[in-house]
């Protein structure tokens, strides 16, 4: 749902200006430095990018799903490690508490999240617990007012930036399955948590990630998102379907992006004569990956107008999921292709881009639990 275009427009004219103009310049650097500068993390937080879903009563710009879809189109259009220093406060560090949270503690943490004064991460995987999430093991014991939380939380995205978690524990150690789990905000200077050393990755360098390790951690009982135990999983599951729009969106604006690089480059390089883009072996790589980008586009609209609409969108999430990280694998494998020798230099900048579109198949849900959801959901549907 869009609700006024002529603003939406205005965004997502700035937003594209700001990626051409201060992110495309400096993808080389940040990934040489493992870091994204200060200047550029204080001009995002001016544009509003940490809030960008956060509902405007608490600061943010309260995008609908199909309004944050169109600027992750353009925000997608360069390298991802940007998107993810704010991405984690407009999708799975934050919207545990806008779901589920109580009012107290969405007046509490949401303004703070909007203005990117404060970063929020989602803490649910775990050494021993990735895709079998309900198998978790971290707990948090009832003490008093207060919860004692013991556990590790495993490849952490931005919790070396993180103020606060949203953490999955368990608080009923008699149900090992979803039932026994619960959601937490956990502020990261509380005593007794610590971090592992930032963890080496293939690929996203500027994005962090690493262990969150808990001993003894105190947590207010206030701080049990929605206020009641037991169901921290449904609300980490209805996070990832949400989650699982915004990052196919990503994968949509980095297929466009390298679509473009490629086009380009096919039009300039010349071989046997005449420009690389007149071979038809060329030119079938060119139209598979502008098809399939179109798709996957087609598929998140679709998608993000059905979760505008109220709708149950927990398999067209993982349909786009599933289409849109697995598209974007093959369109950044044909660019290199394209660039051939120059593809795989790394002063081209297409092969960081192979290295990164990567990810999108493992986080967030891999490409097999996808297709377990959408499985799953047909046949209960069915039933
Ligand atoms: N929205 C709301 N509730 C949901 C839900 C959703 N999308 N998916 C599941 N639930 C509910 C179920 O309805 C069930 O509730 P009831 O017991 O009341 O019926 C409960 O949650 C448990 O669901 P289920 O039995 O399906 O859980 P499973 O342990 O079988 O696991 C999968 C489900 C595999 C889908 C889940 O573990 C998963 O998504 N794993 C991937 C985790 C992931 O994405 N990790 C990435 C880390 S974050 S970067």
């Amino acid at each position: 749902m869009i609700r006024d275009q002529d603003t939406l427009d205005q965004l997502l004219a700035t937003l594209s200006r700001f990626v051409r103009e201060r992110l495309v310049p400096n993808e080389e650097r940040i990934a040489g430095d493992d870091s994204i500068p200060p200047a550029i993390v204080a001009e995002m937080k001016e544009l509003g990018l940490f809030g960008l879903s956060i509902p405007e009563e608490y600061g943010g710009l309260g995008l609908t799903m199909e309004e944050e879809v169109l600027c992750a189109f353009e925000i997608g259009q360069t390298a991802p490690a940007f998107r993810s220093i704010f991405g984690t406060n407009n999708g799975i560090g934050s919207q545990g508490i806008v779901m589920d949270g109580t009012e107290e503690q969405k007046r509490r943490y949401l303004p703070r999240l909007a203005t990117g004064e404060m970063i929020a991460s989602f803490a649910l995987t775990e050494p021993d617990a990735g895709s079998d999430a309900a198998s978790l093991r971290t707990t948090a014991r009832r003490d008093g007012d207060h919860y004692v939380v013991n556990g590790t939380k495993r490849f952490i995205t931005n919790a070396p930036e993180a103020s606060i978690f949203t953490l999955m524990a368990r608080t009923d150690p008699r149900d090992k399955g979803a039932g026994g789990i619960s959601a937490f905000i956990v502020e990261a200077d509380s005593p007794g948590l610590s971090l592992g050393r930032i963890d080496r990755k293939m690929g996203q360098q500027g994005a962090h990630t690493c262990d969150v390790i808990l001993d003894d951690v105190r947590v207010p009982a206030a701080n049990i998102i929605g206020g009641v135990e037991g169901r921290g999983f449904k609300t980490a599951m209805k996070v990832l379907d949400r989650g699982r729009l915004h990052i196919s969106a990503t994968c949509v604006g980095i297929s466009e992006r390298l679509i473009r690089d490629s086009v380009r480059y096919a039009a300039e390089r010349v071989q046997f004569g005449k420009p690389i883009g007149e071979f038809q072996l060329v030119q079938a790589m060119l139209a598979d990956s502008r098809t399939e980008a179109y798709a996957a586009r087609c598929m998140v609209l679709d998608a993000a107008r059905r979760k505008d609409q109220g709708l149950n969108v927990s398999t067209e999430a993982a349909c786009c999921k599933l289409f849109a990280s697995e598209a974007v694998g093959r369109i950044a494998d044909r660019a290199v292709q394209i660039h051939g020798g120059a593809g795989y230099m790394a002063d081209h900048g297409i092969e960081r881009f192979y290295r990164d579109v990567r990810l999108f198949r493992i986080y967030e849900g891999t490409t097999q639990i996808q297709q377990l959801v959408i499985a799953r959901n047909m046949l209960k549907d069915m039933a």
